[in-house]
C-alpha cells in the first residue's frame, strides 16, 4: 500500500484547501500520532475533493458532512490570508519535518521516526549512513526512496498487469489476479499496484498452513524477473469478495462503509463481514458471493469501484 495521498485531482475546484488539509492530515498521523484528527482531515479533503462547486466561505464548507467548526475557521483563515498559522508553526519545527520526512520511507512508522530523529538520524541520506540500524523493509525503503515516490502511469500498471497474469496462469491456471487500489477505481496514475491473488484450493476456515506456504513460494518464485526485492512473504488468508472490496478502497470510503456497516449492526473489515450480537461479539462470517453481497447485507446503495473514489 502506498504511503503518500492525495485525494486532489484535475476536476477537484477545491484543491487548494485540500492540500492544506492533506498537510495537516500527514502532521496528525506522524508527529501527533492522532489517528482520529488524521481521519478527520482526510475525510474533509475527500468531502471537498469532489464537491462540484469552490467553497467560497467556511460557512458554506461547514454544511458538508465531516466539516465541522474548526475546519470551516481554517478553510475560512486560508481565505482570507492565503495562509494557516498552524502550518506555517509545523513548518518552522524541524523535528516534525524530520519526522514527516522519515515516515515517507516504506518501513518507517510514526514511532521509528521519533525515535530516529531523537538519535539525530533526521533526512534520507542520514538513513542511508546509517544502513546498519535499518530493517530489511526499510533498507528496500531507502534504497528505492524516489522511486516509491512516484506515480505509477495507468498504462504501466496495466502492461505489468499482462505480465503478472501471464507468469501467473503459467504456474497453474487456477490462479485469479485482480488489481485494486485506486486502479480499480479508475485512476489514471497510482501510488502502487495492489494485487490481489486468490487460488481456489485456499478454502475459507482451512488449516492448510503448509499448503499455502508453499503455493506463495511458487508465486514468489515465479515473478522472479518481475520482483527485484521481497519485503516479507506473510501467511493471510481471506476471503476474496471482502478483501477485493478493501483493497480497491478508497480508504476513505471503506471507513464510511464500515461506520455503516456498524450502524447495521455487522463488522466489516478485509477477512469477512460477520454480523455484532447483543453482546457485542462478532458472530460466524456471512456467506458472500459478490461484492454486491457486501453491500446488500448492509443496506448500503452499491458503488462502482469508479464512484469509490471519495
Ligand atoms: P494509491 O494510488 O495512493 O496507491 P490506493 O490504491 O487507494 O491509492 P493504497 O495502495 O494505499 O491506496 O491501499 C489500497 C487499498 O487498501 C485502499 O484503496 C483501501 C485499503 N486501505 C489502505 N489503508 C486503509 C485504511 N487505513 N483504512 C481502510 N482501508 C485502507
Amino acid at each position: 500500500m502506498s504511503k503518500r495521498k492525495n485525494p486532489s485531482d484535475d476536476n477537484n475546484l477545491n484543491s487548494d484547501f485540500c492540500d492544506f488539509l492533506m498537510e495537516l492530515a500527514e502532521y496528525e498521523k506522524n508527529v501527533s500520532r492522532n489517528v482520529h484528527k488524521y481521519n478527520a482531515y482526510r475525510k474533509a479533503a475527500s468531502v471537498l475533493a469532489t464537491h462540484s462547486k469552490r467553497i467560497e466561505s467556511g460557512d458554506e464548507a461547514k454544511k458538508l458532512s465531516g466539516i465541522g467548526d474548526k475546519i470551516s475557521k481554517k478553510i475560512d483563515e486560508f481565505l482570507q490570508t492565503g495562509k494557516l498559522r498552524k502550518l506555517e508553526n509545523i513548518h518552522q519545527d524541524e523535528d516534525a519535518q524530520a519526522i514527516n520526512t522519515l515516515t515517507r520511507v516504506t518501513g518507517v512508522g510514526p514511532v521509528k521516526a521519533a525515535e530516529f530523529v531523537r538519535n539525530g538520524i533526521k533526512s534520507i541520506e542520514d538513513l542511508r549512513n546509517n544502513i546498519d540500524k535499518l530493517t530489511h523493509h526499510q533498507t528496500i525503503g531507502v534504497r528505492y526512496f524516489e522511486d516509491f515516490e512516484k506515480k505509477i502511469p495507468r498504462k504501466e500498471i496495466q502492461d505489468i498487469e499482462g505480465k503478472l497474469k501471464n507468469l501467473i496462469k503459467n504456474l497453474d491456471p487456477e490462479f485469479t489476479v485482480t488489481i485494486c487500489g485506486s486502479y480499480r477505481r479508475g485512476k489514471r496514475e497510482s501510488g502502487d499496484i495492489d494485487a490481489l491473488v486468490t487460488h481456489p484450493s485456499l478454502k475459507i476456515n482451512e488449516k492448510k498452513k503448509k499448503h499455502e506456504a508453499k503455493l506463495m513460494k511458487s508465486l514468489v518464485d515465479a515473478l522472479k524477473g518481475l520482483v527485484t526485492d521481497v519485503i516479507s512473504i506473510g501467511d493471510t488468508k481471506f476471503m476474496y469478495y471482502c478483501a477485493i472490496l478493501y483493497f480497491t478502497g478508497s480508504d476513505v470510503f471503506n471507513k464510511t462503509m464500515r461506520a455503516h456497516a456498524l450502524d447495521k449492526g455487522f463488522t466489516l473489515n478485509e477477512y469477512a463481514l460477520r454480523p455484532v450480537g447483543v453482546t457485542g461479539v462478532p458472530g460466524e462470517p456471512v456467506q458472500i458471493s459478490s461484492e454486491e453481497d457486501v453491500f446488500d447485507y448492509i443496506d448500503y446503495p452499491y458503488k462502482t469501484p469508479e464512484e469509490r473514489n471519495m
